[in-house]
Order: C-alpha cells, then structure tokens, then sequence
C-alpha cells in the first residue's frame, strides 16, 4: 500500500512568524539581503552570491535581455530561459554580458512627417516623454531632431501638425559622440540641465541614449550585481536533453550561472547532466538544479558533489496546472520545509551548506518573508517580474487597465516540452500543464522591488535579524486558523481606501 503522510500539504499563507527581540542597533537599513548561490563548503566563500534574495524564473514571458539587465541592476539575477534555440539565447546572455550601464537603445523613435496626434499616441503607449526623430525612423537612423511632451500642448496645438515643425532640430540637440564615457556623459547632461543625451556615431547616426533618471537610479541602487570585470551578472536555463550543445556555447558567452529548467529534477537525467557539466567544465561553474519537493529529493541530488543549489517546488506557480493534470506536486510551504530540515542535517553532517531556491507561488510579499524564514537563500518567481516594464511582452490594454500576457512553460505557446518530458520518450507537449494568461503591469521592476525588500528587511527587523542565515536560524513560525486570517484583515470599519485602483504595491492582491 502507498504511504500517507502524517502532515496535509501546506502552503505559505497558513504561517505567520511571531516577533523576537528586535535590539535598538537594529534598524531594516542595516539588514543585509545578500544570499549564497553556489555550494559553500566550511570556512570558504561562496563561489557566487546575489545581492539581493530575488532570481527571475526560466520563462519565455518573464526572463528577457531586459529584464535580466533591470534585475542585476537591483543586485538580483535572472535565468534567461532555454525554451529557445541555442543561438538565441546566447545572444540574450551576451547582450547582458556587454551591457554598457546607462547606455541604452532607443525604443520609441519617429520620423518628422509623423503628425503630433501620433505622437502623442506612441507616448501614451510607452510612457517615453522623449523620443529621438531619425531619417528613417529608426532606433540606429540619422538624427534629425528630438521631441518631447515639452515641445507641444496635447490640448493647445493642432495635432495633425507633423513633428518636423515641433521638434528641436540636430543643431540645437546637445548629444555625446560614440565612445563617450558614462562619466562624462553624465558630466554632459548636468552640465547642460537635459534629462537625455543622444549619443551619435561619427555619420550622425543614433547610437544610445543616456538619461539622467539612470544616473539618479544607479546612485540609489548601489546594489547591482558585477562579475570580476564590472560586467553585470546572469544566468542560464539548460534542460536535460540539450546540455552537451547548450552548456559550451553558454558558457563561452559568459553565463555567470547555469540552472537545470526542469519541472521534475529528481531524475537520473538530471544528474547525469549534472555530472557532465562539473567533468568537462570544472570546479568553478555555477550549477542550479530541481525542481525537488522533498527531502528524499534533496539525497538524491546531493549524493554526488555536483550541485551548487537546488530549486524548490512543483505545482505552485500561479500560470501552473501540474498538480490538476497530473496528481503530482506538492503544497510549497510544506516542500520546503522537508528540503530544508534534510539541508540543514546534510550540513551539520558534512560541512556543506546547499542554498535552497524557493520556486513559484509566491503570491505577494508576505510570502517571500515567509519562503525565506522557513529556509529558503533566495526565491525565483515569474508572475511577478512578468507585471513589470522590463518582462519582454508588450503591453496591452483591456478595459482602460494595462496588462501583459504571461504564459507557463507548459503551453502549447511556449513548446517548452524538454522542461516537462521524462528522458528521451515525447518529443512534444501531449498535453498542457500551464496555462497562457494576462498579469497587470504594475510599472518598473526598480520600484516594485524597493517596496517588496523594504518589507523584506521590516520583517527581518522584527525577528532581530541582520541577515538571512539570522533570519532562517531566529524564525519561529506558528500555523493560523481560518480565524486568525480574518482577525488578520481590517474588521468592522468601513474603508475608502480598499476601494482605490491598483497600485503598484499590489502585486499580490492582483491575481
Ligand atoms: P510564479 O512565480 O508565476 O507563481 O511561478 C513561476 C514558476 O512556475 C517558474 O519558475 C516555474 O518553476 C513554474 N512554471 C513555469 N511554467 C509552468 C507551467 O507551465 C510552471 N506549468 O509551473
């Protein structure tokens, strides 16, 4: 007969932690967010660490060039994913890898015979106040002039003017010539009070843009994540059928991190990739695998010296539909915390401490709070970096409100079928086991995380903890009752605020 286990199959809305001694040295700007990557032996570094507990998941909808970028910028790190040819992605990791910080490409360009009412409508759109005027309307064009929501009243002029009448011309555009440095650009905009500087090559073509909210955001986010070459970091999805091919080329382009994508990683598949990996590229290179939901899991991936750190969960992510289709998976707050009790007995038994990656279902900050109290290094989400400017879907409008289409890895739309199909046998998706949906854009992946690790960092405050490992070792945890979750909400006052419209606060109140 089966075995039934003595616990139901919880989830991380079911706990809450209860307050420790918070001393007066302690203040949520001096907690420190970082979190280890890489197996760490004792009394050594990590090998890699991020900056701040936040990776992005393997998905086509989430994990980006852009994103990627906007992620390491916050000290985060992203896996761009492997449901794409080889070429393709190599291209995303080394578009990252040669990132020039603070240049960067034009998005919205126009030409001068575009009318205002165009305009106007290409700026509702993106949100760019600025757009460049190239010959042929291009992002790499000859430059013509600049306009900007400065350079015209949207309910004063006539909007079937064109923009060549309203535009600033080359002459009067203060611009940067290819090979300028950041500093120096930076130096022009200051100087000259502009919010962007052109940067043209020697033909007077567009090259990049450089705008002064960058600067302001580098210096307040001094947290970004650079490899020995002041590169900006990132990592990499491989699967279980294409790793002999996909690893090399990965590599040589620079993946800081290399990360199974796979929904079930306890498998001999995996390991044997695993193995192959450390044999032909060493020691150094940084192997993620999963995904596991139990300690038995944990074993068996740690039972060769191969993995660095391991990903937790199935079943959970908001786009994910295993557990109807299949009848496997399990409640996440309940996976990870039998990973992370055999972790912690693995380590007391052999010195080597394996970070734990909490992955999908996280379903607002509070739950990210709690993933890492119960054991989690860092945690790995899709929907939430898929709400954000930087996800690479595009906008889209429905009723008045701005959306962006996420879809799992699981669809027939992502074709991912190496993530879910066990060894060589199906060579297709027979059936789906995500589904393909629309999250709202909640705005820039910068501001949304300032809210999400300040919460991080109040709570941890509360515990009196400093770092994560305090936080993980401190953490006591009780269950609630359903009770207790209504006495947690506001209770019998009425509340105009509830009422509002979305913020960007609320990404967990969207679903
Ligand atoms: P979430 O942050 O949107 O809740 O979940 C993201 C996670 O869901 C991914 O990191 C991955 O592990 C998992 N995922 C991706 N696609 C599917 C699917 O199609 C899926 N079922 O479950």
């Amino acid at each position: 007969m089966a075995t039934i286990l003595a616990d139901t199959s919880r989830t991380f809305s079911e706990y809450l932690l209860i307050p420790r001694l918070t001393r007066k040295n302690q203040s949520s700007d001096v907690v420190d967010l970082r979190s280890p990557l890489s197996a760490v032996e004792s009394d050594q570094p990590p090998r890699f660490s991020v900056n701040i507990p936040v990776v992005s998941a393997c998905m086509q909808s989430v994990s980006g060039t852009d994103l990627s970028v906007a992620l390491a910028r916050q000290g985060g790190l992203s896996m761009v994913f492997c449901s794409q040819p080889i070429e393709s992605q190599v291209e995303m990791v080394r578009q990252v890898k040669t990132h020039k910080a603070g240049f960067v490409s034009s998005t919205s360009n126009t030409t001068t015979d575009t009318s205002l009412r165009d305009i106007v409508r290409l700026m509702d759109e993106t949100g760019h106040s600025t757009v460049p005027v190239t010959q042929d309307g291009s992002a790499a064009g000859k430059l013509l002039g600049i306009i900007t929501d400065r350079d015209f009243w949207e309910f004063e002029d006539d909007l079937d003017k064109r923009v060549g009448e309203h535009m600033t011309c080359i002459e009067d555009v203060i611009h940067g010539v290819d090979g300028i440095s950041l500093r120096e650009a930076n130096k022009l905009l200051h100087r000259h009070k502009k919010e962007c500087l052109p940067i043209l090559d020697k033909a007077g073509n567009l090259t990049s843009l450089v705008f002064k909210k960058d600067y302001v955001d580098h210096r307040r986010h001094p947290l970004e994540l650079l490899d020995d070459s002041k590169r900006l970091c990132v990592g990499a999805a491989i699967n279980t059928h294409d790793y002999r091919e996909r690893v090399p080329e990965l590599v040589n382009a620079g993946a800081d991190v290399l990360c199974f994508d796979s929904s079930d990683g306890f498998t001999e598949y995996q390991m044997e990739g695993i193995r192959w990996i450390r044999d032909n590229f060493g020691p150094e290179v940084v192997i993620g695998g999963g995904n596991i939901v139990s300690a038995e899991g944990f074993d068996f991936l740690v039972s060769e010296p191969g993995v660095d750190f391991i990903k937790v969960g199935m079943g959970g992510g908001s786009i994910c539909i295993t557990r109807e289709q299949k009848g496997v998976g399990r409640g996440q707050a309940s996976a990870l915390l039998d990973v992370a009790q055999k972790r912690d007995e693995f380590y007391s038994e052999t010195g080597r401490y394996i970070p734990l990656c909490s992955d999908g279902g996280l379903a607002n900050d509070t739950q990210i709070v709690i993933a890492l109290a119960m054991g989690a290094d860092f945690v790995m989400m899709g929907r939430y970096f898929a709400m954000t400017e930087e996800s690479p879907t595009p906008k889209t409008s429905i009723n008045g409100q701005m959306y962006k289409p996420y879809w799992g890895e699981g669809t027939h739309r992502a074709q991912n079928w190496q993530r879910y199909s066990d060894g060589m046998s199906s060579r297709k998706m027979m059936f789906e086991e995500g589904v393909d949906a629309y999250v709202p854009l909640v705005g820039s992946l910068a501001e949304v995380l300032e809210t999400t690790l300040f919460k991080v960092r109040s709570t941890m405050t509360n515990i009196g903890a400093n770092s994560l490992a305090d936080f993980r070792e401190g953490a006591i945890l009780t269950r609630v009752s359903e009770q207790s979750v209504i006495e947690a909400g506001t209770t019998n006052v009425f509340q105009f605020s509830r009422n509002r419209e979305f913020e960007e606060s609320d990404w967990g109140n969207a679903g």
